[in-house]
């Protein structure tokens, strides 16, 4: 078969667009690719939501991959073990209440299940910014490539649309720190109506506020996984992870419900 290397390259553009053009207005923009974004992005599409992730590295899996310091392995707790055997990741009992899971698996079995729910996943792209509108909601997010960010280049940005924005950027909390750093007089639905920073790690008690962190931080912003404790005050807990997948549940019935109001 002759093969056109323009044939290639019009395949590209025209497959890219056709997808990035279904995204432009989507019901949520989910703002990173770990556990919480990924998990969050799953349960909206299988409700049958338009939802797109923006993922800046070339790759979903946020904190996952490196496991506990670089061994290839999370601990995923009892609360948190439906949702990953709904994934169809082997959990190995450990100690009561405690399950090993393969990081990589892990990944690869949560990435599988959100694409074929219907989950747009679009990565090398960062979230700069955030649309905003009358009474400062948020409606959307403002885009570029992460190499355009990391040359320093002077490029201007795209955006797209979106009746809810996540922010599920793990421990930077980027999307929120934006928008307090931004919007005159920001005041987060926190109780100092800023973000408070997260704490030094204690695993109970981090894992035991997230899924209560996991809220409408501003209007039609939510946060979810270790964004959330970041935002809200809340200690890290290192490579345990089922308050991620669970933070990433409960911000998916939130978002519904928010979209559905909008
Ligand atoms: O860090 P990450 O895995 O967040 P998470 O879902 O899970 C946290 C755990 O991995 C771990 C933990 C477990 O106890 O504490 O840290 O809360 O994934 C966040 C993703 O967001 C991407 C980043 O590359 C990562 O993949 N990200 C961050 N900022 C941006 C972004 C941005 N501005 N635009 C796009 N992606």
């Amino acid at each position: 078969m002759p093969i056109s290397e323009i044939d290639v390259t019009r395949g590209i553009l025209e497959g890219f667009s056709k997808d990035f053009l279904a995204s432009l207005q989507s019901d949520v923009a989910v703002v990173g690719g770990g556990p919480s974004g990924m998990t969050c992005a799953y349960y909206l599409a299988r409700e049958g939501l338009n939802v797109s992730v923006f993922e800046r590295n070339l790759h979903v899996g946020g904190g996952m991959w490196g496991g506990g310091m670089l061994f290839p392995r999370i601990i995923i707790q009892e609360p948190a073990r439906d949702i990953l055997t709904g994934f169809g990741v082997k959990l190995e009992p450990f100690k009561e209440g405690y399950y090993v899971a393969d990081s990589v698996e892990t990944v690869s079995k949560v990435t599988a299940a959100a694409i074929d729910a219907g989950v747009k996943v679009w990565v090398g792209i960062s979230v700069e910014d955030v649309l905003i509108r009358e009474e400062s909601k948020i409606t959307g997010v403002v885009l570029n490539w992460r190499a355009v960010e990391l040359a320093n280049l002077h490029v201007d940005p795209l955006a797209v649309e979106a009746k809810v924005v996540v922010d599920a950027t793990g421990h930077e909390a980027n999307v929120v720190r934006t928008i307090a750093r931004k919007i005159p007089g920001c005041r987060l639905n926190t109780d100092s109506g800023g973000v408070v920073g997260e704490m030094p790690m204690w695993a109970e008690v981090g894992e035991s506020v997230i899924v209560e962190n996991t809220r409408e931080v501003y209007p039609r912003l939510l946060v979810a996984g270790m964004a959330a404790n970041a935002v809200y005050g809340s200690p890290r807990m290192g490579a345990i992870f089922g308050g991620m997948f669970l933070s990433g549940e409960k911000c998916a019935q939130l978002a519904v419900q928010l979209a559905g109001n909008i």
